[in-house]
């Protein structure tokens, strides 16, 4: 068996162990972490949700193949920038206050490294506070909220209201996306840019650093 294929199995039973050892050897062999996030990991994760969704699978099975997923990034990630080339920009993330889903926001940001940008990811259920304190210390380009859960949606809204508050607002761009969040969703809380997917939110990210070198140009 082909050893993308081999480490989706191993994601689809859960076997971090194995996932870790095949993700390594993979690499090895010179296959790059791209290709295996978009042709192993963002496969089983999406196959894992679709299962979920029409009851094929249990949440039991889909939380023991999240954690073989999440194991594989964390084999790949630190390799996205392994050739210390200057970063696009500075991107800082995380999912909204009171979710804890994990898999879409890592793989978005995992892309989003592997095109060049540097990213902070302040990781689950971050709370608008950190957010905002985050945003004064990194100084992003970019804050990325990611929401799963439409009882969280009301956490982006208040995320972006914080900011506004304190005066921080005008200093970032906020891309959102997720599961229940829509473009209209996205304009009605301010947010600037919307994402359905991982190729959309890097598409997104780009956007708003050619518009940023455009104004820089027109100053000069
Ligand atoms: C995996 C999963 C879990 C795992 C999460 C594990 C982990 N470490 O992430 C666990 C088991 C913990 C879980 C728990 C729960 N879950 Co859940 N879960 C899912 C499931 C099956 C898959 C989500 C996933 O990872 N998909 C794969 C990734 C790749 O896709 P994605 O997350 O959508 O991300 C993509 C895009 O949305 C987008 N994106 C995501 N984030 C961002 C951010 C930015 C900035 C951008 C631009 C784009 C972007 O790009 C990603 C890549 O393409 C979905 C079903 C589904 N079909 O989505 C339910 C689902 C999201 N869960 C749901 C629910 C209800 C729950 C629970 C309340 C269940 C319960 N009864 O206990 C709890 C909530 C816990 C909490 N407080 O957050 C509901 C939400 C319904 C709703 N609209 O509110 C769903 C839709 C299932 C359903 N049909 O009912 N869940």
């Amino acid at each position: 068996m082909e050893i993308l294929e081999q480490i989706y199995c191993a994601m689809i039973l859960g076997q971090v162990q194995t996932v870790m050892t095949l993700t390594e050897r993979a690499i090895q062999e010179g296959i790059s972490p791209k290709e295996i996030l978009e042709n192993a990991l963002m496969r089983t994760a999406l196959e894992l949700g679709e299962k979920y969704s029409v009851r094929e699978i249990p949440i039991t099975k889909v939380l023991i193949s999240s954690r073989a997923i999440l194991a594989c990034l964390h084999v790949l990630i630190p390799l996205f920038n392994e050739g210390g080339q200057p970063y696009k920009g500075r991107v800082v993330a995380g999912t909204v206050a009171g979710d804890v889903h994990d898999l879409g926001k890592t793989i978005v940001m995992a892309t989003l490294r592997g095109t060049g940008f540097e990213v902070i990811d302040l990781g689950i259920d971050v709370p608008p506070e950190k957010f905002k304190v985050a945003v004064e210390e990194y100084k992003p380009d970019i804050l990325a909220l990611s929401c799963l859960l439409t009882t969280t949606l009301v956490s982006i809204r208040e995320t972006i209201a914080l900011l506004e508050r304190t005066g921080l607002r005008r200093q970032v761009k906020v891309l959102i996306g997720g599961g229940p969040v829509t473009a209209s969703f996205a304009q009605a809380v301010g947010a600037d840019y919307y994402g359905s997917d991982a190729y959309s939110a890097v598409q997104q990210v780009l956007t708003e650093l050619k518009q940023k070198d455009n104004e820089e140009m027109d100053t000069l």
